[in-house]
């Protein structure tokens, strides 16, 4: 059977159901995924030998990871290539590209210096979303925002509104928003003596940072709070709280982070609740392995879950992106998986009867709603994501795969 006739087959039978996957398919295509840069070099940036901090860490030494803008511009080519339907790029600002010479710390970052993004950008039709670095730079040793230090804060505080017009740049340019997600490092390994102040010197730099001049329209900014980090276990200034509670106050958004929380409790959970209080809600798809580990977003329960809620709230809702960054296998691979393995869950809700298992849920016909999400999960949604793969393009199933290794002989394993 060739992919059409499999997809009229499974269609006939989702149709049963009540469900169009004409439909599904329709609205599966104008779901973009914010694809995080920084799988591509291990979050290494253009700024020469960093060594990554801030409590995060990308381990192994796969060969072939991108060295410049040159060749991160390629991989990401190549892997936009194997990914179905249009996206949009998520950049660090540790991603600048200077022209020779030139130099700039990050407080002094100017629209120019990404230019080139904004070039690549508009001649592949995808928006931009942008993020303050805090981390590997000698002035985030201690603290960032929160830092006791005036000139420390003072420098963070003009990197984030730097950030601000760089976004403002994007949007303008592009023709989309910009979102703007605020996440810094700062905590503490051991107890605290003073759980306050940090966070109202937090607050303080935060209010600064949006005191600029910014459309609001066009540039969303959210804050990503998190639970802990390697070294700041028993404290960190932007916890969910704090955020969730400046997010309300300020009219931003928050960024939910599913490796962020404490491991039982779900990010899937939390979207109705925060679209009902927020416009939107922003969110870092990642796979927390035992801690914040960023492994590669799987085809996995949880992933399904927050797929199921952003379906069920409004993908428009939703500024939906990527982060993880696994430095043990082909890079390239590792976006191609993480990114169909979303656009995978995202179909799998949209094949869904959603209001029928609502009305189920509000007769509490309990049996019948644990049955049908049972017997949904061996229904043929396969056949309809290989139908949109050969729709957009791109290889369908593992076909991919073959690619990616001729890429890795070709181009990547030249990298030495
Ligand atoms: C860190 C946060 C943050 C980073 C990226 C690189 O725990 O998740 O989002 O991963 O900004
Ligand atoms: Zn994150």
């Amino acid at each position: 059977m060739t992919v059409a006739e499999r997809y009229e087959a499974a269609k006939e039978l989702y149709a049963k159901l009540g469900v169009d996957t004409d439909a599904a398919l329709k609205a599966l295509g104008n779901i973009p995924v914010s694809m995080h840069c920084w799988q591509g070099d291990d979050v290494s940036g253009f700024e020469g030998e960093v060594a990554l901090s801030g409590g995060i860490q990308a381990t192994g030494d796969y060969p072939g990871k991108a060295r410049n803008p040159e060749e991160l511009m390629a991989d990401i080519d190549k892997a936009l290539s194997l990914i179905p339907g249009k996206h949009r790029i998520n950049l660090h600002a540790n991603y600048a590209i200077f022209q020779a010479g030139e130099q700039a710390d990050r407080d002094q970052l100017e629209p120019k210096h990404f230019a080139k993004w904004v070039e690549f950008a508009k001649e592949r039709g995808l928006g931009l979303d942008f993020n303050p670095t805090m981390f590997s730079h000698p002035k985030a040793a201690n603290a960032t925002l929160s830092s006791e230090v005036p000139e420390i804060r003072k420098f963070w505080i003009d990197h984030c509104k730097a950030c601000l017009r760089i976004a403002q740049y994007f949007a303008e340019e592009l023709g989309t928003h910009c979102t703007v997600n605020i996440w810094i490092p700062d905590g503490l390994k051991d107890i605290p003596g003073d759980r306050t102040a940090p966070r109202a010197r937090l607050k303080d730099s935060l209010d600064q940072i949006l005191s600029i001049d910014y459309d609001r329209s066009k540039v969303f900014v959210a804050v990503e709070s998190k639970v802990f980090g390697i070294g700041f276990e028993s404290y960190t200034v932007g916890s969910h709280e704090f955020y969730m509670n400046y997010a309300a106050k300020n009219d931003i958004l928050c960024l939910l982070d599913n490796g962020h929380y404490h491991p039982t409790e779900m990010v899937s959970d939390k979207i109705s609740s925060m679209l009902l209080f927020f416009d939107k809600v922003a969110l870092h798809v990642t796979r927390p392995v035992r801690w914040d580990s960023d492994h590669v977003v799987l085809y996995d329960d949880e992933t399904r879950e927050i797929a199921k809620e952003i379906i069920r709230g409004g993908a428009d809702r939703v500024l939906l992106a990527l982060d993880f960054f696994d430095a043990s296998i082909n890079r390239i691979c590792a976006w191609v998986v993480g990114m169909r393995n979303m656009q995978k869950a995202l179909l799998n809700a949209l094949l869904m009867p959603m209001d029928h298992l609502a009305k189920l849920q509000e007769e509490r016909n309990f049996s019948e709603l644990m049955m049908l999400q049972e017997e949904l999960k061996t229904y043929p949604m396969g056949a309809v994501w290989d139908y949109f793969c050969q729709q957009n393009d791109v290889p369908v199933r593992e076909g991919w795969f073959e690619e990616a290794m001729k890429y890795e002989k070709d181009v990547l394993l030249k990298r030495v």
